[in-house]
Formats: structure tokens, C-alpha cells, sequence
């Protein structure tokens, strides 16, 4: 890692008014300790409560380091594809408002990326505290990655994923608008030959998700499946 590392973080955000100023200047605190120039890209949509204005309060006190996405479709594949084409330096790296992975995930990254494209943080093989049922459909999910697109990783969440912006650009209209964008970020770089390394991350869960877990499994199931049929014809 330089000191002369330029990134754009990407944060999801959905009915976060809890976490949302308290994480932010959390991460920005994180930030400035390892001296890189950053933006962060608050990205909301659908959010019933007081994330967008919180969101825009930050952004109003710290105008040079956080900028707002806002829609008021649902899709967190569509805050990442408008952050991805607004931002300004090359490497991007995804992480959750709740913070449940490391930290550490990111200046591990920035030295990764001498070498790599992608990062990307696996739970899988690092210290997972999560519940059982919310492991075993993704043990499921990530053993047919393999089976039906041959992409060998074993996390395509979207926290602790970093990207080279040039690599994913020439991709990013194309991507789902749902949770499924990772995987077909990663489909396309594996494709285009670009490198990618899987790294270990720690991740501790404070609190429930955000999502449906059931209708998660279900959509996330079905865009396999249609990655799939488009990747054998
Ligand atoms: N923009 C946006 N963010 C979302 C949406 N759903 C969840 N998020 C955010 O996605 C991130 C991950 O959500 P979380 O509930 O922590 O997921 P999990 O713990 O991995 O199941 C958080 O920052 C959420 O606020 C959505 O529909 N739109
Ligand atoms: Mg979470």
C-alpha cells in the first residue's frame, strides 16, 4: 500500500439510519489513518427512513469525500453500477454499512492490486460467525458456481470485493441490478482473462439482514441459471 492510493469505496445503503453516520466516519477515520486520497459513495435506494437524509447531511459536511447515489427503484446492482461510472480513481473496493468484515480487508487489497484486477474477500476461508442457516444454501449456491460456470472462488457477496474500475467498466451496463452483479463482474473479468486473487476475511455479524433471505436464495438461485444457459449457448 502508498500513500499515493487513490479509491472509491462503494457502500450499499438500505433503511441504515442507525449505522449510517456512526460507520461512516468509522471508515473515514480508518481511511485517513492509512493516508490514501478516497471518496466514499453512500448508495441508497428504497430506504424508508432517514438514510437519504443522513446521507446527504454527510455529504454536505464532508463534501470532498463522500458523494450521494440515490434511486428510488430498489437494486443495490443499480447504486453500484452509477457509483462505478461516477467514480473518480481506478480502484474500487465494496463493503457493507454494517462493517462486518475487517477493515483490513482494504489496504490488503490496495497491496494486492500491484498484481490483480479483482479481490476478493472470501468468509468462506476466513473466520465466519454466522448462523447456520444463512450458511448452508450459500455452501449450495457456491458448489454450483463451480459446477456450471467453473469460477472456483467461494464468496461472491458484495462486501470486501475490490475492482479495477477499467477492467469492470467496458462491463457495467450489463450487470444484474440485484445482488447477483458479483458474480457476473466476476464471470466477465474470468472471461476477459483478467487476475483475481481470493484472500481470507473476517467477518462478525451484528445484527440481522437487510434482505430476504428467501427471496435472496430464490433470485440469486434463477440468475445462476440464466448465467448459465447464456454461458453454454
Ligand atoms: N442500496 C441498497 N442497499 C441495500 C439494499 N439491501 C441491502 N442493502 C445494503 O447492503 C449491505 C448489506 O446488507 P446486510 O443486511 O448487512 O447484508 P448481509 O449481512 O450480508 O446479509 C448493507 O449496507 C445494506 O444497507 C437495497 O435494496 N439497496
Ligand atoms: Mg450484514
Amino acid at each position: 500500500m502508498k500513500e499515493s492510493d487513490k479509491i472509491s469505496v462503494i457502500i450499499p445503503v438500505y433503511n441504515e439510519e442507525k449505522l449510517i453516520v456512526e460507520n461512516t466516519i468509522k471508515l473515514m477515520q480508518f481511511l485517513n489513518l492509512l493516508k490514501v486520497k478516497y471518496e466514499i459513495f453512500l448508495g441508497n435506494n428504497g430506504s424508508t427512513d432517514s438514510t437519504l437524509d443522513l446521507a446527504l447531511k454527510l455529504k454536505k459536511k464532508y463534501p470532498q469525500k463522500i458523494k450521494v447515489v440515490s434511486f428510488k427503484k430498489k437494486g443495490v446492482g443499480l447504486v453500484f453500477e452509477r457509483a462505478v461510472k461516477d467514480a473518480k480513481y481506478d480502484k474500487i473496493i465494496s463493503v457493507d454499512m454494517d462493517l462486518s468484515v475487517e477493515l483490513n480487508f482494504i489496504p490488503e487489497a490496495l497491496d494486492l492490486f500491484h498484481n490483480y484486477d479483482i479481490v476478493i474477500g472470501s468468509k468462506k476461508m476466513g473466520k465466519q460467525e454466522r448462523s447456520f442457516l444463512r450458511l448452508l444454501p450459500s455452501h449450495v449456491f457456491i458448489f454450483l458456481v463451480k459446477l456450471l460456470l467453473g469460477l472456483k472462488y467461494d464468496d461472491y457477496s458484495m462486501a470486501a470485493k475490490a475492482y479495477r474500475r477499467s477492467v469492470i467498466l467496458p462491463h457495467i451496463h450489463k450487470i444484474d441490478h440485484g445482488s447477483s452483479y458479483v458474480i457476473d463482474l466476476i464471470y466477465y473479468a474470468k472471461n476477459d482473462g483478467k487476475k483475481m486473487i481470493e484472500i481470507p476475511v473476517k467477518c462478525i455479524d451484528t445484527r440481522k439482514s437487510k434482505f430476504n433471505l428467501f427471496h435472496e436464495i430464490v433470485y440469486r438461485f434463477k440468475n445462476l441459471v440464466s448465467l448459465w444457459i447464456r454461458h453454454s449457448v
